[in-house]
This record gives structure tokens, C-alpha cells and sequence, in this order.
């Protein structure tokens, strides 16, 4: 990060008064973190500051400070407001009543009376001077929020603080890093000059707690391979802070819903393996969610926990059913040559180098899985120069290919070289995984076609089985996933 970008920072959040602050969607653990501290950290500053988001905070995060002070919506430019001057007589009640065309609004006063002078007309009007977009990639990631509100983008300096690798700079300072663990991780440098320069302790226990909650999640609990030496050297300062982080792991990975519990154990158990390709993936179904009497947002970090119990496996993915024809996909990688966001770009998507969504929509879910895990095939079968059981081609790379032939080795192994292939001539333990790609029995298989698909290489002794939490009567229990 320029210090010449964080001084503009500083300068520019001074300068303001009335600051918006638009945390991205779906909210996590760090855009939410992230926005609430520079919250309060603009107050501390005595600014007028307000937190917006188009979608609710997650049940999850409810217990990080003040995030019931998050609103979904900006008021409208062009409502219309009668303001009323309260100084000298307090209102009891407001009220309207319609009148053939027409609409009354009644105010009562307490006491006293209110008289034409008191009260005054507005255009609805944006009197925000600064807009700071917390861990957003791209504004339409805001949604509604911005659609229906692009002039004020136009109009209001934004300030878009991030750490995606797929970022595309919409500000007007783009205070970005995609070595970042987390965006949170950027505030803390960012608060801790702002204290230096205004001679205050900025950085209170919420704050700190705030900001750890975004690198504990972002980082899968220093599990992810984004976690850096400065993630943990931040976190470590955030905690001399004062920041609680048993109250965050207590609350963000010791409790699960039984309802959570029943989906992950139903999703862990769908798991997919193409071993030779290394991709392992899962699928949840909006028939998962009513099945288990869960809720979207309980898929949590699954796929963190499917990359944990896959460990051969270069990419991993899930499916996400949103709603009928609206597939969500995150996607992972576990090898540093393979870069997350550059498939999730292919597909409309992005992300980081190792962490990555996108989206597919007008597509079932098993479409969507044929779709994808092809691609990825593809993908693989030319970084790892797999032959697909040509014999030829087997001799180049079993002598080793030297270097400027791996371009022309590729070009053999298209994948639809490999589906004009019999089946009689692929070795038999490849069988099932051939067919499991293959389009035309994938339209016949019923529901569940693949629990009969053989597991290879999952060490499942961690993963809880569906049936396993049956303590009733608690809602919640503590689980821990690593034993
Ligand atoms: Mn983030």
C-alpha cells in the first residue's frame, strides 16, 4: 500500500462530515467487521456515519457489536420531507388520514402548539459527502443499493477499501491490497495512522474485536493459504487491543444449529472426487436446505471443511442452489499455480488468487455440475499433461516431455478426443469417473445416482455423518470439527 494512497485516505475521511458506509454483499465476518469498526472509529471522530447493506447480517455475526445499526436502504432521492422544528414544542404523535384525493398528516403536539413557521419542505436530497465501500470487488456487488442509486456514485467521492485480486478500482482512491488476508487487516493500518495523526486511542475493544472477527473468517481460522506472517502479526496486535477472540471462535466455529449440523453432514457426505484430476466438489439443493430445515447462510464455510477433508485435492469446490436456475459456486485451490479467480472469471465471477465465486444462472444444478467440473477437467488435464489413456500419447510423458512439447501434448488431450474414446478402450478404474462426466446418462440418473460412486482418496473419519447429532432437544450444541 503507497503511504501517498493511505495519507489521501486519511485526508479525505477528515475532510468529511456525513460518511456512508456500504459493507459488500452477501455480508461475512469481514465486510461486516470491517464496516462497523470504521463506524465507530468515525464517531470517535465525531462524524456523521451510516452503515447500509441489501442483505441482513447473518444470525452468526449478530454478536459483533453494533451491527443492529446497519440499515438496507438509503433514503430515497426522491421522497419528499416535511420537517418539523421541535425546539420549542415536542411532538406526541404523527400521523395521516386520506381525504378523498387527498392526505392529511396530523401532528400532535404535546403540549403547546405547532404553527406554519415550525415546519419546512425538503426535497428528499443526499447531503452524504463520502461513500467508503468495505471488501467489495465490484459496486454491483451492493445490489439495489446501487442500482438505485448510481448518480450518487457519480456525485460523492468513494473511497473503496478491498482485498480482492478481481477488484476493479471504482473509487475515486482505491485503498486496495490483494496480499491482504482480509479487508480488516487493512483498516487496522489504516486506524492505527489515523490514531497516530489525531493523537487518539482509535482502536478500543470492539474495534479490535470487529477487525479480528474479518481476518479469523477470511482466513478460515489461519487455515487458508492467504494467511500471511502480517495476518497473524495483526492479529496478535488486535488482541493486545483487546479484542476478544475466544468470543469469536466460541460464536463463529464452536456453535452450530442442529439444523447446520444435519446440512453439513448431507453435503460432506455428497462429496465428489475426480481423483486423477484432483478436483473435489459438493452440492447443496434447495431440497437439502427444506430436508434439514436449515437456512442458506448455515452453509457457512463448508467448503473450507471439504477442502480440509480432501487432501489431495487441487480445487475444490461447492455448488450452492439458490433458487431454482440460480446456481452460486465457491470455489477454492490448494495449489498456488492455479488461481482461483481466473476460473471464476471465466464463468462471470471472481475473487482471490486461492478463494473465488461465480455465478450461473437459467441452468439446474446438475447442468451446472456437468458444466463445471468439465471445465475444470479440461483445465487440469492440461496443467498436469494427463494423458487420457492414449497409448501413444503415453510413451511421450512417461519419457518425460521436454518443455517445448508440452504445447503440442495438450492439444491431444481436448477433452472431446477423450468422449470420442470406447469405453472398452479406458482402463476400468477409470470407468466411473468417465461416466460421471458424461452428458446423456446424466440426464437419465435419478436424484441420488451418486452415493454409489466410489469415495477415493477422502479421508472421511472427521466428517460427521447425518445421522450423528441426535441430542434432541437443544437447539444448540458445541461442535468441534478438528478432532
Ligand atoms: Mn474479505
Amino acid at each position: 500500500m503507497s503511504e501517498t494512497t493511505q495519507k489521501q485516505v486519511i485526508d479525505l475521511i477528515k475532510r468529511s462530515k456525513k460518511i456512508l458506509i456500504m459493507p459488500s454483499s452477501p455480508p461475512d465476518g469481514d465486510s461486516v467487521g470491517g464496516a462497523v469498526a470504521l463506524y465507530m472509529i468515525l464517531k470517535k471522530l465525531e462524524k456523521e456515519a451510516t452503515i447500509v447493506s441489501k442483505d441482513d447480517i447473518p444470525e452468526l455475526l449478530q454478536f459483533l457489536p453494533h451491527t443492529n445499526l446497519i440499515g438496507n436502504k438509503i433514503a430515497s432521492t426522491t421522497d419528499f420531507v416535511i420537517s418539523i422544528d421541535c425546539s420549542d414544542t415536542e411532538i406526541e404523535n404523527i400521523k395521516s388520514s386520506t381525504e378523498g384525493d387527498k392526505i392529511n398528516i396530523i401532528i400532535t403536539p404535546k403540549e403547546g402548539r405547532i404553527t406554519e413557521n415550525d415546519i419546512g419542505f425538503n426535497k428528499g436530497k443526499i447531503d452524504y459527502d463520502l461513500i467508503v465501500t468495505i471488501d467489495c470487488a465490484e459496486l454491483t456487488q451492493l445490489g439495489d443499493i446501487y442500482e438505485n442509486n448510481t448518480e450518487l456514485f457519480h456525485q460523492i467521492p468513494v473511497i473503496n477499501i478491498d482485498h480482492h485480486i478481481s477488484n476493479t478500482h471504482f473509487g475515486k482512491i482505491n485503498y486496495t491490497d490483494i496480499m491482504a488476508s482480509s479487508t480488516t487487516e487493512l483498516l487496522l493500518t489504516l486506524f492505527e495512522d489515523l490514531a497516530k495523526e489525531e493523537k487518539m486511542d482509535l482502536i478500543d475493544e470492539d474495534v479490535a474485536t470487529l477487525l479480528l472477527t474479518g481476518i479469523i473468517t477470511d482466513t478460515g481460522s489461519f487455515q487458508n493459504a492467504n494467511t500471511t506472517p502480517k495476518s497473524f502479526a495483526s492479529s496478535a496486535q488486535l488482541i493486545s487491543y483487546g479484542a476478544r477472540q475466544q468470543e469469536i471462535i466460541q460464536h463463529i466455529y464452536k456453535t452450530k444449529q442442529l439444523s447446520q449440523l444435519k446440512l453439513w453432514g448431507r453435503v460432506l457426505s455428497k462429496n465428489q472426487t475426480e481423483e486423477k484430476h484432483k478436483i473435489v466438489w459438493s452440492t447443496v439443493s434447495q431440497q437439502d436446505f427444506k430436508d434439514t430445515e436449515s437456512s442458506e447462510e448455515e452453509t457457512g464455510d463448508i467448503i473450507d471443511e471439504l477442502m480440509t477433508n480432501a487432501p489431495g485435492a487441487e480445487i475444490v469446490f461447492l455448488i450452492k442452489e439458490k433458487e431454482e436456475g440460480v446456481m452460486s459456486i465457491s470455489l477454492r485451490t490448494t495449489n498456488p499455480s492455479i488461481n482461483a479467480s481466473k476460473i471464476a472469471e471465466h464463468f462471470g465471477g471472481g475473487g482471490h488468487t486461492r478463494a473465488a465465486g461465480f455465478r450461473i444462472t437459467d441452468m439446474n444444478l446438475r447442468d451446472t455440475e456437468y458444466k463445471v467440473v468439465n471445465y475444470l477437467r479440461e483445465l487440469q488435464a492440461k496443467r498436469l499433461n494427463i494423458i487420457e489413456d492414449e497409448p501413444e500419447e503415453q510413451s511421450v510423458a512417461v519419457g518425460g516431455a521436454p518443455k517445448e512439447n508440452e504445447a503440442s501434448n495438450q492439444k491431444t488431450k481436448h477433452p472431446k478426443n477423450e468422449q470420442t474414446r470406447s469405453a472398452a478402450e479406458r482402463p476400468k478404474k477409470n470407468e466411473a469417473l468417465n461416466q460421471k462426466t458424461k452428458p446423456p446418462e446424466k440426464k437419465e440418473v435419478k436424484e441420488e445416482p451418486k452415493k454409489q460412486k466410489p469415495k477415493k482418496n477422502l479421508n472421511l473419519s472427521s466428517i460427521p455423518k447425518e445421522e450423528a447429532p441426535k441430542q434432541e432437544p437443544d437447539k444448540e450444541i458445541t461442535y468441534k470439527f478438528d478432532d
